[in-house]
Parts: structure tokens; sequence; C-alpha cells
């Protein structure tokens, strides 16, 4: 793309905002500080190298296009060259099942940071910091309940293996000098109806309790609710509203994950709830489509309406942006690339209201004002903006992705 054009586009766009009291220069460099945590699951349809069987445990992927990751190499290939097309800081978001476990069986209740060192190092060479999360699903021991199991050995097993997983989360956090944000979602839940809700809920709130007693400074732990696993439709022990009890008691960051509500809820709407009681968000921006189902994070009301409510409440630097949807039916490098900048583009577009205005024209008592404005804002030139972002970070401007990555597919990935 003509790189002048670009300019010349930046420089209307500029005047435009700048006319309502935007400074379009400080949303970018505030964009470049709001780094996304891409998660590695996306490259191999959550298979990781554990035992390297299909994904079970309450989610699922669909779609075979070819070109999954195999192995830890070709994972950190496919993550090094999405990285490439990416403006702005990324993270990488690792599950348990992604250790580099040499080809040796290690299971989850013996696994430590050793095998964790290559990827600390990894990250460090290209440039990533690491975020974490506890693997619950995919595992012999798994079955419907995991922490929340009434069977002591079970939730013992998962309580010791979670445990572990902090203090891995917590030499990553040290080796980086950041802290590792570190994922505690379970699956636990029941297919039928239950008699006993409370009981298993009790038993989960005393696993959590006793799993994140642990004072662990280079980590931070998050917990994250869901509405029903696949196989366990009539009944989830972590719901909403018992993270949301949880976390506001026990001030922990809660997971907010964009595909575990009821379709038709207002996802965003919560966010100015929950800052309120809880002390930070992870964010797995993610898009539903009729269900849970995962598919690639794009530029929709749900997710731009998101992001707004974050700036709205300046709390950009209490939410932990991070990806989470598993696509296998496309390319899964195009996949990553669509959803980061997708989420990029809700943040930039978020940071770019004309918020002092609107709040004035609100102030006042101003409604039609405030209603014509939020129309007018939605047609300001904010691609000139978002092209400029990326022209300025020395990656591909609009489309010019698309070919990079069919280049990539044919020299790399369709040979796997
Ligand atoms: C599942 C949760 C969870 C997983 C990952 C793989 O519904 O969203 O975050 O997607 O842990
Ligand atoms: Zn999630």
């Amino acid at each position: 793309m003509k790189e002048d054009l670009i300019l010349k586009s930046y420089e209307i766009a500029k005047e435009r905002y700048a006319a309502l009291g935007v400074d379009t220069d400080k949303a970018i460099a505030r964009l470049e500080q709001t780094p996304i945590s891409l998660h590695c699951w996306q490259t191999d349809d959550v298979v990781g190298f554990e035992r390297n069987q299909a994904l079970s445990g309450g989610i699922q992927t669909t779609g075979n296009y070819p070109g999954r990751a195999r192995n830890i190499a070709e994972v950190r290939k496919d993550l090094e060259f999405v990285k490439t097309l990416l403006a702005g800081p990324q993270r990488v978001n690792l599950h348990e099942i992604y250790g580099d476990f040499g080809g040796k069986f290690v299971d989850r209740d013996q696994v430590d940071a050793s095998y964790f060192q290559s990827w600390i190092d990894w990250a460090k060479d290209n440039g990533f910091k690491l975020d974490f999360n506890s693997t619950s699903f995919s595992h012999p021991k798994s079955g419907d309940l995991s922490l929340a199991n009434p069977d002591p050995a079970i939730r013992n097993f998962w309580i010791e293996h979670t445990k572990r997983c902090r203090r891995i989360a917590d030499v990553m956090g040290k080796a980086q000098n950041d802290p590792c944000i570190m994922n505690i979602w379970v699956h636990d839940g029941s297919k039928d109806l239950t008699v006993k809700r409370k009981y298993y809920r009790e038993l989960l709130a005393a696993a959590l309790d006793e799993i994140l007693a642990e004072k662990l400074p280079g980590m931070k732990s998050c917990v994250e609710a869901k509405l029903f696993g696949i196989g366990l439709e009539s009944y989830t022990v972590g719901s909403m509203d018992f993270y949301e009890g949880y976390c506001a008691t026990r001030k922990v960051m809660y997971t907010l994950d964009t595909g575990h509500y009821e379709q038709t809820e207002n996802v965003s709407d919560k966010v100015a709830s929950l800052l309120l009681f809880v002390p930070e968000l992870m964010l797995h921006v993610s898009r539903p489509v009729r269900w849970d189902s995962d598919h690639v994070t794009i530029m929709n009301d749900q997710t731009a309406d998101l992001f707004k409510e974050i700036v709205r409440a300046d709390a950009l630097d209490r939410a932990h942006i991070g990806l989470d949807y598993f696509d296998a039916s496309i390319n899964r490098i195009g996949a990553y690339v669509i959803g980061t900048r997708a989420t990029q583009k809700c943040v930039l577009s978020a940071l770019l209201e004309p918020l002092a205005l609107l709040r004035k024209y609100e102030e006042n008592g101003q409604g039609f004002e405030r209603l014509a404005l939020l129309e007018e804002a939605k047609t300001l030139p904010f691609g000139a903006v978002f092209d400029y972002f990326n022209l300025k970070n020395g990656v591909a401007v609009g489309e010019e992705f698309i070919g990079k990555i069919q280049q990539y597919e044919k020299e790399v990935t369709s040979k796997r």
C-alpha cells in the first residue's frame, strides 16, 4: 500500500478527531502499550504435547483445515510468524499440556517449571511475555468433576496440579520481570440434573481457597466462569454467580470470556459492575455463534462495546487482554491475525471515542446531542488511524497480511 496515501489519510483523520477533542497520537501510543495475549492453543486445536490426543473435557474444536502445528517447534515457528504480522506487544498464553516434556510422560501432579524453561528462553528471545493456564481437561482423571470432585483422591490430584501450575507461573513471571497471569478454568459440571448443586460449589470454593493460599509474587491468578461445557449441559459448578461471589469476597481477578454468556446477554455491561468489586479482569476475547462456539474474534458490536466500557471505566490498566478461540476450519495463522487485529481495532476505536464531549452532553441533559455524536462517531475515519498504527510499527497494512499468510501456507503449513 502507498505509504504517502496512508500518511495523508492519517493527517486528515487526526484533524477530524482533534476537532472533537480526541488526540489520535495519544490513542495510538496507548494501543502500543496494550499487550494482547496469544492463546497458544489456536496453533494445534488444543492438543498440546502431553499425549497427542484429541481434546476432551467440556470443550471441542471443529474443522480439519490442513497445517496444524504438530510439535513444540511448529507451535513456536507459527507464533513467531504471527508476530511479524502484528503491531503492538503480544504475550503468549500457554496451557500446562504445552510443556517441553521431551517425549517423556509427565503427569499433571508431577509437572514443574523445568518443563517450561525452554518456553521462558524462547519467549525472551522473541520479545514475548508468558501467561499460563492449569489444564484440567484431556486427562483420564478429568471426568465430569475435577477440583469439585467428591472423591478426595481425584480432587487432591487436581489441587496439586493447580498449585504446581501457580508455581510455574511464578517462575515465568520472575524471569520476565512482569507478572505471569495464570487462569484457572475447570469444566466441572453435570450432564443431567443434579440435586447437589451447593455441595459441589462448596468443594470448588474450598479447593480454590487452598490453591490460592500460597503467596507467589511473580504471578497473578484469575478464575474463569462458564455457562456450560459440552456434555455437561445441566449444571456448571463454576458458574457466573459462583465466580462473581468468589472473586468479590476473595479479591481475585475475574476472567470474563465473551463466549460464556447467554447469546442475548450484554457482556459489556458486566464490566462496570465487576470492576467495582474485583481487583482486575482477565478478558478472553472470543466470538460465540449461537452458543459458546469459539469462532474467530471479529470487530463486532459485542467486542467493540466491551472495550468501550473498559475505556469508559478508565480501566485499561486493570484489564488483561487475551484471545480464546479455536477454529480448525480455516488457516490457523490467519485466525490469530484476524482475531488480534480485530481486538486491537476495538481497543483503538474505544480510545478514539469523543468521550469528554459525550460526557459533557450527558451532564447537561442533552440526550439528542449525545445520541447524535455516538452515531456520528461510528463513521469517523477510524480506519486511517488503524492503518497508520500498523505502518508506524512496520507491519502489514490493511489486507496486505492475506498474501503473506498465503505464502507461509505454501512454504510451511501446507507441507505438514
Ligand atoms: C473454556 C474456557 C477456557 C479454554 C482454554 C483452552 O470454555 O474458555 O478458557 O478455552 O482454557
Ligand atoms: Zn476462556
